[in-house]
């Protein structure tokens, strides 16, 4: 019976971001604007580079196809309920928990995962991503907003009745997948989530209370909604993105967050336009509204590059750390002048591919090379000489994933954070609990290394297997 077809998992993940993508897009105007400055550029980059980076991508067989679907979005939700049945909900889309990233260090009361497809395949198919913030009300100080923020927190419900009924159908009678038949109830259910609801669910002065505590508290806890805070297309070359964003009017923040400029791009470089003042309305006295204002939602690019392996992530903290403190020593702040230490810091990253596969500082999958003549393979070859011989050929892995100081960045400029709360006034000193984010959760959160690793071990073995070696 074709009515009882499941929908493939990918393809109802391309359905969600696209709702997704179309709706933030009659929310937020300008994000549309981004997309088409987006698509230009990378048709153009696509089209005329052949720069490593460019070649490194079209080798990786990043096709137009899932550049012009890929985009990240970002949700920051308030209860260990509420984040149990998204990660319910995102198992559907075949979404899934990667790694842990601790907001506390950048003064933010927050912990995060990103849901995100795990295996090559989906990958390809559909990138769609998630950051997702967890409140950690443990961390504040001020106990009375806590408390406030917890009461509002416990009688919201971001979640349709149809909406919970079909994660239940589906979990249970139907082995975790969606039916053909129940998409058009799921899509725009699920979308009720997300969207923007603008009629705060506290009156003002509760509001107010809590957003001079952290505004972050505020934008979790005084709506109906998880509203998604922007959605994030990827860019080829972030760099003639920003210009053209700042050329068509754009509010762009101060400075591209991650490593600097490269021959051989590694891990992510962000950047956004800053969060817009909206309109919203407070439940006041006798039924009257009261008018006021908001700022959460914004629009970010990026532009990604290889990921690292464990040697190399340590490398990029160093020297990320060491021009952090080389600007923090001086007296005049100005972005160039950080920009500038991350140069000169980042002149002791290897940048070409063949060293930072030698030096195993990025992942690579391997792949039959341009050279079918395998009269050179003796009984002693190595990956080395195979590689040199073009007989395989390596491509560096995209990173799949984010940066915690990179997101606290982002964060910190689109929430109109005083700078004492920037500085964490808010909040107790702190530390990582990845095992109170996995709790909430109710699973732990996969290791990104251990995914990187599989895939680049997978593709040699397929190679050795294509070439008649043993795995060696
Ligand atoms: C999340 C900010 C982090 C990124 O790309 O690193 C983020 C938020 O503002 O909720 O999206
Ligand atoms: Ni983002």
């Amino acid at each position: 019976d074709a009515k009882n077809d499941h929908v493939d998992t990918d393809d109802l993940r391309t359905a969600f971001a696209l709702a997704m993508s179309s709706m933030y897009r009659q929310e937020v105007p300008l994000y549309g604007s981004l997309i088409s400055i987006v698509r230009a550029v990378n048709n153009e980059t696509l089209a005329n580079s052949s720069e490593p980076r460019i070649t490194a991508l079209k080798n990786g067989h990043v096709g137009t196809e899932r550049l012009e679907l890929e985009r990240h979005g970002a949700i920051r939700l308030g209860t260990p309920y509420e984040l149990r049945m998204i990660r319910r909900m995102f198992a559907l889309i075949g979404l899934h928990p990667v790694g842990y990233y601790d907001l506390s260090e950048a003064g933010l009361p927050m912990h995060a995962t990103s849901f995100r497809p795990t295996t090559t395949r989906a990958l390809q198919r559909n990138p769609f991503r998630v950051f997702t913030t967890l409140l950690r009300p443990e961390l504040l100080k001020d106990g009375s907003s806590r408390d406030m923020a917890l009461q509002l927190l416990a009688r919201r419900n971001i979640f349709s009745p149809e909406l919970l009924e079909l994660i239940e159908i589906a979990e249970n009678e139907q082995g975790g997948r969606i039916r053909q038949t129940q998409v058009d109830l799921f899509i725009p259910e699920a979308m009720k989530t997300f969207g923007w609801k603008p009629v705060a669910t506290a009156p003002e002065n509760i509001y107010q209370t809590l957003k001079r505590e952290h505004p972050i508290l505020a934008d979790i806890a005084c709506f109906q909604t998880s509203h998604i805070n922007h959605l994030t297309p990827r860019t080829l070359d972030i760099a003639s993105a920003q210009e053209k964003m700042k050329a068509a009017g754009l509010a762009v923040k101060e400075r591209i967050e991650g490593p600097p400029a490269r021959q051989c791009p590694i891990l992510l470089r962000q950047t956004s336009f800053l969060a817009l003042e909206e309109r919203i309305l407070f439940p006041g006295n006798d039924d009257r509204m009261a008018e006021g204002f908001h700022k959460a939602r914004f629009g970010e690019i990026e532009e990604r590059g290889a990921a690292v392996t464990p040697e190399g992530r340590k490398l990029y903290d160093v020297l990320l750390a060491e021009a952090m403190r080389e600007t923090s020593e001086s007296t005049t702040p100005d972005p160039n002048e950080h920009d500038r230490a991350l140069l000169k810091a980042f002149q002791r990253y290897p940048d070409t591919w063949t060293e930072l596969r030698e030096q195993r500082l990025v992942y690579f999958t391997f792949h039959r090379g341009p050279n079918a003549d395998l009269s050179a393979l003796t009984t002693n070859v190595t990956r080395d000489s195979l590689l040199a011989a073009g007989i395989l050929e390596a491509v560096p892995i995209t990173y799949e994933d984010f940066l915690p100081l990179s997101a606290a960045g982002i964060f910190q400029s689109n929430l109109g954070a005083s700078s004492t709360q920037k500085a964490g006034a808010a909040i107790a000193k702190t530390h990582p609990d990845k095992s109170g984010y996995e709790n909430a959760l109710g699973c732990p959160v996969l290791d990104l290394d251990t995914l990187y690793r599989d895939a680049q071990n997978a593709s040699l073995t397929a190679c050795a297997l294509e070439l008649g070696l043993n795995d060696r």
